[in-house]
């Protein structure tokens, strides 16, 4: 992150500061993860395959973590294989279909991916995760090869299939991260740690998938269409665009913004779940858990939205933002202040122009005013003209002072 960056979010590098003081040093008394040979590789393939996913679920309550870890092993691996163009249809769809016999056969491995798969490495060493799974409660077991089963019918159902209409795109997504969510929600009610209802709310846990996959997918267009893929449904984009390669050209930047902000919108109508869903979760590991890729994906909505860059390049959140955000994403109320921030900035950028204007305005001010009706001390207050009025004082005391040395004593 450029040093400018700093400068212009000063409460980003507070943020950055205290997150230094809490990793490090490591300390000898309290190592981080007490774990056995086999289940410690496990989590080195956590670390390669993940950025955003390793910390938070490494610092799960320890009667999840280790189930959660494998949960997430396994689906990445069957996402590997989903991703891998190199492999043949009918081939692709037989390994999906049965992935989840495969998670239960001692030494199978994988060493077929194409060149371009990052984490070729997870399959190329599989036996050492299914030798893991293979040890978890079999409660644990259970829920994961359920989900591992329909979520590869699923992907198979979709390497034929195109994503047209907008049922199909929540059916896609529902298929590749809402069944995650169906599948965390019973592990945490198996654990104990959460209520029996957690895992029955399973529409609820839908909702937090999807609105993590259509945000990835809403950011990632630039990149998927150079790859020649796209997951944005064609009832959307064909509106504004005649193919998927003019989305994302240069002469066609105007149209494609109304495309880009329809996604936005289409992302935003789950935050009433996703708050629903925050609601009832208690335990305070699994709590960030759940919230920390949620404000993440917030942050990521207002970044994109009414943004051209999204169709030209990726574009990413801050380090130091992320920081902040994982820093707020303790409890609800601090997440429901996370939330109405960047509503504001949504709000901000919503132009009168776009046919999604009056949707967005309908969604954003519901959204916030049942954040402000349930918070304790009513609608957050914005510090930014504040901040701005302290940095102006102390620009102009540095410059008096620079002037008139003699001033100093
Ligand atoms: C609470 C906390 C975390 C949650 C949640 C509720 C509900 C759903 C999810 C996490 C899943 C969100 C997935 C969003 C990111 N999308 C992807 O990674 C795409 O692949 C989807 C299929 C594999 C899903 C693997 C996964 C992801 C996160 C997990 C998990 C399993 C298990 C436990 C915890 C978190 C995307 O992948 C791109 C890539 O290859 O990097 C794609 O291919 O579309
Ligand atoms: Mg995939």
């Amino acid at each position: 992150m450029a040093f400018i960056d700093w400068v212009l979010h000063p409460t980003e590098l507070w943020a950055a500061f205290w997150y230094v003081m809490r990793h490090a040093p490591p300390d000898e008394k309290t190592p981080k993860l007490q774990v056995s040979g086999d289940m410690k590789r496990c989590y080195d393939f956590l670390e390669m395959t993940s950025r955003s996913f390793a910390a938070v679920i490494q610092e799960l309550h320890p009667k999840l973590r280790d189930a959660i870890c494998l949960f997430y092993l396994i689906l990445r691996g069957l996402d590997t294989i989903e991703d891998d163009m190199t492999i043949p249809g009918a081939k692709k769809r037989s390994l999906l279909e049965k992935f989840h016999e495969i998670i239960y056969q001692d030494g199978w491995t994988f060493k077929e991916s194409g060149p371009d798969e990052k984490d070729a490495l997870l399959l190329v060493d599989f036996d050492v995760v299914i030798a893991e799974f293979k040890r978890l409660p079999t409660g644990y077991q259970v829920i994961i090869a359920d989900i591992t089963k329909n979520m590869g019918f699923g992907m198979a159902k979709y390497t034929r299939a195109r994503v047209e209409s907008l049922e199909d795109y929540n059916e896609y997504c529902h298929y590749v991260a809402g069944l995650v969510g169906h599948g965390l929600s019973r592990l945490f009610s198996e654990s104990g740690l959460e209520d029996r209802s957690v895992g029955e709310k399973l529409a609820l846990a839908n909702s937090m998938g999807l609105f993590l996959q259509k945000t990835n997918i809403t950011r990632d267009i630039n990149e998927d269409v150079l790859d020649g893929r796209c997951f944005w449904p064609k009832a959307i984009w064909s509106k504004f665009a005649d193919t998927e390669d003019t989305l994302i050209s240069k002469s066609n930047r105007d149209k494609s913004m109304n495309a880009l902000n329809e996604m936005c919108t289409n992302a935003l109508a789950h935050i009433p779940d996703v708050m629903e869903y925050l609601d009832q979760i208690n335990e305070p590991t699994v709590f960030k858990f759940c919230a920390i890729p949620q404000t993440m994906a917030i942050a990521t909505i207002a970044l994109c939205f009414n943004n051209p860059k999204v169709l030209d390049t990726n574009v990413k959140i801050r380090k130091g933002e992320a920081l902040k955000l994982i820093s707020q994403s303790n409890n609800l109320d601090s997440v429901k202040r996370v939330f109405y921030r960047y509503l504001e900035r949504i709000e901000a950028k919503n132009d009168p122009k776009d046919p999604m204007y009056g949707q967005v305005r309908k969604i954003v001010d519901k959204a916030k005013k049942d954040i402000a009706n349930s918070l304790k001390g009513g609608a957050p207050v914005n510090h930014t003209a504040a901040y701005f009025a302290v940095a102006l004082v102390i620009f102009a005391a540095l410059v008096f002072f620079y002037q008139n040395p003699a001033a100093w004593i």
